[in-house]
């Protein structure tokens, strides 16, 4: 349970004057009983202080804010009168509940209905201290951790003899105790951890009570509940930060199948909390399944999936969808990336559509269309699949780079390099490693310096590995370096990959063995690799598992949105989703805060600062002054640059990271010129970060990179 959490929102509810904190609510409460089961209790004149999850707007009453709480399985929230929104609450240790006229506080009274996951105790944990050896436990009540037991004990009365029992076994830092059976469980040991923290009044949680270390460890937030699964996920291009989040899934927000024409998406703003949701339809397109790249101008191209011929544009500018012109040929589960000329390469999807011959076409902005290249033939980047082709050219892992070429490192053990002038070309590129990867994780971190790893010979039903390479590339055509690298701690299959701006990847997700649309064995702790050591730490667990669906996305503070995972197979639009095993469906996410975000005692480092920039768009080549206030050492920061990513099945082909050299220093003035090489300075928008000497990200503005 992580105590400390870092947040940049500027929405806690608590405008006006606090004063000392109330442990019940001074006049009489109301109560509002929502359709899952859970009563609220809403006390009036009163303000929960601390970390808003999400603010929705336009919301008309607290009964009204109360009945979106218990929608979203919620289990604090303020009401803001004057203002008209709900605040949803980060639960947790952090809250205050102060009087306040302004803010209506709305609880829990009875509890959350049963199975719903949780990241923190919805009520405050009991504390105990052990009756032998004194060690201090928590006990959170009407809560279970779904998953293996290491020891199971029969006829244990009360819970603090569980706890007392777990106190005293090695090893034990959970157990749960079933109230009901008078059993009590010491759950398996922490460092294999798949254990699913839950509500259910059958049951209550004992934990010893370990100190976070988020300076080590890292720390997650609460989990936030999204209206839809976040199957696909981007950031939208925004000057002069880049604060929103756009996810979707398919015709339903839980639910695909079949060619529908419409899609659910979910709209976040992180830095205000904002949420709503959206149903596209004027685009004729399911985007389930898509291929997603941005063009230089900031539009978001999603094309096939679904309606597999589809492509929509998303123009950030003015926040609407448009049809763009048809793919050549159907796909889904291709992968697309932007090149160094501003075009847009896409290849494979044998998943929709016809199965075999998915060669690559190519989207041109300035004569948008789409060309069919021959010559870019699919078959040396197939993998074996025991499903046969509908999954053997899913995924590719595409790295666009110098001269309008693209580097395929993955998934299959064979490397390739395309080239995109004229009717295309292929050339290998030689062999990453003796097996297929399908659903592996792949960035850049470094300019032509590809980490990759994890993934499965098969795309389900198969074992997954933790085996990691840097793949080393160079001139275009010339055959790649590859290096084996320490493997993962954990074997991860559907995982997610996220390059930090201080070189580091973030990995998380994933599950031992391959096995779509389950929770089974998924990896909930997290860890990072570093490059420049070659090594790898393990980091906190998230609450939830995420394997196939889910998506990981770096935001502009430089934490990390991990979330989704599921999504129901309903044959077509608007079939029943009753057959469907709903606990494995995640229509939610959790931030997680780095390491390097926090100083030694846990408390927040002070992050340097852009307070300006001298423009927002920059050629390649160019240059860019950039002011930065660093509170350590003056003039030592380092300027990053990376690209704003948008990701769908552990597929990121945006994400690339460029530390920034020929940096000319003269007081808090940084100027910098960029590289002249398109192919590594793809066309694009960029978070532009200030890293300082210990590493403290700054927030990143938005640099426009054009050609
Ligand atoms: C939004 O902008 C795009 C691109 O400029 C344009 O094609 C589209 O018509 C605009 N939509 C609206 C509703 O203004
Ligand atoms: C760039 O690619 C084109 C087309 O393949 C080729 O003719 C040209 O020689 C390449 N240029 C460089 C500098 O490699
Ligand atoms: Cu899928």
């Amino acid at each position: 349970m992580a105590t400390s959490t870092f947040h940049i929102l500027a929405v806690a509810s608590n405008i006006g004057l606090a004063t000392s904190a109330i442990g019940s609510c001074p006049v009489l409460e109301t109560t509002y009983t929502g359709a899952s089961g859970a009563t609220y209790a809403i006390c009036p004149s009163t303000d929960y202080e601390g970390r808003t999850a999400q603010v929705i707007h336009n919301i008309a009453s607290e009964q009204a804010c109360a009945q979106l709480c218990s929608e979203k399985k919620c289990t604090k929230a303020v009401y803001d009168n004057p203002g008209k929104t709900c605040h949803i609450k980060d639960v947790g240790k952090q809250l205050t509940w102060v009087p306040n006229t302004r803010f209506t506080v709305i609880r829990t009274f009875t509890g959350l209905p049963d199975g719903v996951n949780i990241a923190r105790c919805p009520v405050e944990a009991k504390k105990f201290t052990a009756a032998g050896n004194k060690k201090a436990m928590q006990i959170c009540p009407d809560t279970d951790f779904r998953g293996p037991s290491a020891k199971v004990v029969q006829g244990v009365t009360t819970t603090t003899a569980c706890a007392d029992f777990c106190s005293t076994t090695p090893g034990c830092t959970r157990a749960v105790f079933d109230k009901a059976a008078n059993v009590c469980h010491v759950k398996a040991d922490e460092t294999k951890n798949t254990l699913i923290w839950s509500t259910n009044k059958k049951f209550d949680v004992i934990t010893l009570d370990i100190a976070a270390r988020p300076a080590k460890t890292g720390a997650w937030g609460d989990l936030i509940q999204l209206p839809v699964i976040p199957v696909a996920a981007y950031i939208v291009p925004a000057f002069p930060e880049s604060t929103r989040m756009l996810v979707f899934s398919s015709w339903g927000a839980d639910a695909f199948g079949g060619a529908s024409g419409m899609t659910q998406f979910a709209d976040y703003d992180f830095k205000t909390g904002a949420l709503s949701a959206r149903t596209i339809t004027n685009t004729n397109h399911d985007m389930f399944c898509p291929g997603i790249s941005t063009l230089q101008d900031g539009r978001i191209v999603i094309q096939g999936g679904s309606d597999a011929k589809s492509v929509s544009f998303y123009h950030p500018s003015n926040n609407t969808f448009t049809r763009g012109p048809d793919l050549q040929i159907a796909r889904g589960y291709q992968t697309s990336t932007t090149l160094s000329d501003g075009r847009i390469f896409t290849i494979g999807g044998a998943y929709s559509g016809p199965r075999e011959g998915k060669n690559g076409e190519i989207y041109d902005p300035k004569t948008n269309t789409w060309t069919y290249l021959p010559q870019t033939s699919v078959k040396p980047m197939l993998t074996v699949d025991h499903e046969g082709i509908w999954r053997e050219d899913n995924h590719a892992w595409l790295f666009s780079w110098k001269n309008g070429s693209v580097f395929q490192a993955g998934p299959s053990k064979a490397q390739n390099w395309y080239g995109t002038a004229g009717t295309g070309s292929q050339v290998a590129a030689g062999k990453r490693d003796d097996d297929d990867a399908m659903c592996g994780i792949w960035v850049m971190y470094e300019p032509g310096k590809i980490f990759s790893a994890g993934g499965a010979p098969d795309y389900t039903a198969s074992v997954a590995t933790a085996r990691a390479h840097i793949t080393t590339i160079d001139v275009p055509n010339k055959p790649a370096r590859v290096e084996r690298v320490p493997d993962m701690q954990y074997p991860r299959a559907f995982a997610n990959a996220v390059v930090l701006p201080d070189g580091t990847v973030f990995v998380s997700g994933g599950q031992k063995k391959a096995l779509v649309f389950t929770d089974t064995d998924g990896a909930l702790p997290t860890e990072l690799f570093d490059p420049k050591t070659r090594s790898w730490t393990t980091l906190a667990a998230q609450a939830v598992p995420r394997n196939y669906h889910s998506v990981s996305i770096l935001l502009h503070d430089g934490t990390v949105f991990s979330g989704g995972g599921g999504l129901c197979y309903a044959g077509s639009k608007g079939a029943s989703t009753a057959k469907c095993d709903k606990s494995v469906d995640h229509a939610d996410g959790q931030v997680f805060t780095p390491p390097y975000l926090y100083n030694s005692d846990g408390s927040l480092a002070t992050r340097p600062t852009i307070s300006a920039l001298s423009a927002t768009s920059v050629k390649v080549g160019g240059s860019i002054t950039a002011t930065v206030n660093s509170n350590a050492v003056k003039g030592t920061a380092m300027l990053v640059l990376v690209r704003i990513g948008s990701v769908t099945h552990s597929v990121n082909s945006a994400q690339r990271r460029i530390p920034l050299e020929n940096v000319v220093v003269k007081g808090d003035k940084y100027t910098v010129t960029l590289s002249g090489e398109s192919g590594i300075l793809l066309p694009g928008h960029y978070y532009l970060f200030a890293v300082d000497a210990r590493g403290v990200p700054s927030l990143a503005k938005t640099v426009q990179v054009v050609l």
